[in-house]
C-alpha cells in the first residue's frame, strides 16, 4: 500500500507541474482526492490493514494529500501571477501616444449676432417672442395678406407639411400669433429659423434665420418707423452710419420701404463689402397693412403700427464679410473659431 500510496503522490505531482489551466488542476483535484479519488479509495481500505500497519499508511496518506494539495495551491498561484501579469501586459498604456484633443465649442457667429440684435432691442422696450416652426397657413400666409395666387405660395419656395401646414416661411406667423393674444401697446421682436425650398448656393440656404419686429400701439407713424430702424443700424454698424428708405412692397404693409445703410466698412466709398456701391441693403419695412390689423381683432382705426424683417444670416455675413451663406451651416471649426 505504502508502494501504491508513493506512486500516485509521484504521478499527481508530475501531472500537477505539467498544467498550465486552473481548469485542468480541479479535474486532478477531483481525481485524486475527490470523493470516488484515487487516495479516498485507498483511505476506505484501511480497514483491512492490521492495527500496526494503519497509523503508519494513514500518516504516509495524510502527507501525500497535503503534497498534492500543496502542489495544486503553489500551481494554482503560478497560473494567477501569469494571468496578472498578460493582462497587465495587454493593458499597458503607452504614454508616449498623443492624447484625442478635446476641442471646445464655440458661440456660432449666428448666435452671436442674434445677442447682440436681441440686447439692442430689449434696451429700446422690445420684447422677444417666439413661435412654432411647423405653422398653420393661415399663420403663414392668409392673415399676412398673401393670397393664394402669391409667388410665395407656389411649391418651389414652401415646404408644405400638407395643405394646412407648412414650414414656416417668414417668422411673421409670430407676430399674428402675439397680436391675437395680447392687446397693443406690442412691441416686439421675432426671431427664429425659417424655411424656404430653394437650391443651395453662395447666397442661399432652405434654412435660414430671420428676425422681424412689430410695434403696435395709438398713434404709431412713419417718423417712429424710421426713428427706430435709424437708430437700431446705429447701434448694430456704428454711430457714423446713415440710412435712407426706398419705396417698396410687401402684401402685410402699406407703404412699404426697403431701408439701406452707408456701408460700415467704407463710409459709403464703395468697398468689397458694399461691392462698391458706398450702400447696403439691410432690411424691409412698411405700416403694417389696415386688413393685417383687422385680421388679428386690432381696429386700425384706433391703431396703427410698423414693422420690419431682415435675413440674420445676411446681416451676419455683411458684419463678418463672409461671401458664402454655406459656410455658416457646415459645423467647420477652422471657420467658428475665428469669431
Ligand atoms: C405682421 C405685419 C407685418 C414683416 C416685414 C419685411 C418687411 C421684409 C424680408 C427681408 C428679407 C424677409 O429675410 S427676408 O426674406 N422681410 O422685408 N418683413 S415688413 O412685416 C410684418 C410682419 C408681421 C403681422
Amino acid at each position: 500500500m505504502k508502494e501504491k500510496l508513493e506512486a500516485i503522490k509521484e504521478t499527481a505531482l508530475k501531472e500537477i507541474e505539467a498544467v498550465s489551466e486552473k481548469a485542468s488542476l480541479e479535474d486532478i483535484r477531483v481525481r485524486y482526492l475527490g470523493k470516488k479519488g484515487e487516495l479516498t479509495q485507498i483511505l476506505r481500505g484501511m480497514g483491512a490493514l492490521s492495527s500496526e500497519e494503519r497509523p503508519i499508511v494513514g500518516k504516509l496518506a495524510n502527507e501525500v494529500r497535503s503534497a498534492i494539495e500543496e502542489e495544486i495551491e503553489k500551481i494554482s498561484n503560478d497560473i494567477k501571477e501569469k494571468e496578472k501579469k498578460e493582462r497587465l501586459k495587454s493593458e499597458v498604456i503607452d504614454i508616449s501616444m498623443p492624447g484625442k484633443k478635446q476641442t471646445i465649442g464655440k458661440r456660432h457667429p449666428i448666435d452671436l449676432t442674434l445677442e447682440h440684435i436681441k440686447d439692442i432691442f430689449l434696451s429700446m422696450g422690445f420684447s422677444v417672442e417666439e413661435g412654432p416652426e411647423v405653422e398653420k397657413d393661415y399663420y403663414n400666409f392668409e392673415a399676412l395678406n398673401i393670397p393664394k395666387d402669391h409667388p410665395a405660395r407656389g411649391e418651389q419656395d414652401t415646404f408644405y407639411i400638407n395643405d394646412n401646414l407648412v414650414l414656416r416661411t417668414q417668422t411673421s406667423p409670430i407676430q399674428i400669433r402675439t397680436m391675437e393674444n395680447q392687446k397693443p401697446p406690442i412691441k416686439m421682436i421675432a426671431p427664429g429659423k425659417v424655411y424656404r425650398s430653394d437650391a443651395v448656393d453662395a447666397t442661399h440656404s432652405p434654412i435660414f434665420y430671420q428676425v422681424e419686429g412689430l410695434v403696435i400701439d395709438k398713434g404709431i407713424t412713419f417718423a417712429d418707423l424710421k426713428g427706430t430702424l435709424d437708430l437700431f443700424t446705429k447701434k448694430m454698424f456704428g454711430d457714423n452710419v446713415k440710412t435712407k428708405f426706398r419705396p417698396h412692397h410687401f402684401p402685410f404693409t402699406e407703404p412699404s420701404a426697403e431701408m439701406d445703410a452707408t456701408c460700415f466698412v467704407c463710409n459709403g466709398e464703395g468697398c468689397r463689402v458694399c461691392k462698391g456701391e458706398g450702400w447696403i441693403e439691410i432690411l424691409g419695412c412698411g405700416m403694417v397693412h389696415p386688413d393685417v390689423l383687422r385680421n388679428c381683432g386690432i381696429d386700425p382705426e384706433v391703431y396703427s403700427g410698423f414693422a420690419f424683417g431682415f435675413g440674420l444670416d445676411r446681416m451676419v455675413m455683411q458684419k463678418y464679410a463672409i461671401d458664402d451663406i454655406r459656410l455658416l451651416y457646415e459645423s467647420d471649426m477652422r471657420f467658428l473659431d475665428q469669431f
